[in-house]
């Protein structure tokens, strides 16, 4: 793609969805496993999002609830599947920010080698939890604003 064709996929991208600080969100309604999720994200020229503040996954936990619902959960572009317990993005960067539900015993990610997939969940106020990467969740692709 040119730049122009570029800018205007990007800007088409921004007001179908939402617009923050250095990149844009856009809602996935339809259930996908995580790796069809993640390819379709890429497809378009973005990634499965990946918070890298608090401030942020709160942003992005108030798209995912004004677009998918207040029980809705979204896979996250954060994932331990090369090395179990070492959670990175979709650059194979160890993730920077994490925002596990629970706390004590009960803490998140609980799933060891059966689940290397995170989600979001807006019901828990955008707490993250492990999950099987094969179930089926809506998604989130960001687009980053060059
Ligand atoms: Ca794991």
């Amino acid at each position: 793609m040119n730049l122009l064709k570029e800018k205007q996929a990007l800007q088409t991208v921004c007001l179908r969805g939402k617009k923050i600080h250095g990149k844009c969100f856009l809602a996935e309604t339809r259930l996908k496993s995580y790796h069809t999720a993640s390819e379709d994200c890429i497809s378009q020229g973005g990634t499965l999002s990946a918070p890298l503040s608090g401030l942020e996954n709160e942003q992005l936990a108030q798209y995912v609830r004004e677009s998918l619902g207040d029980e809705a959960r979204v896979w996250l572009g954060i994932n331990d599947m090369l090395t179990e317990g070492a959670w990175s993005d979709m650059t194979g960067a160890a993730a920077s920010f994490m925002n596990w539900e629970g706390s004590g015993s009960s803490l998140q990610p609980d799933g060891g080698a059966a689940e290397n997939c995170a989600e979001l969940s807006v019901s828990s106020g955008g707490k993250w939890s492990d999950e099987n990467c094969r179930k089926e969740r809506a998604s989130v692709c960001e687009f980053k604003i060059v």
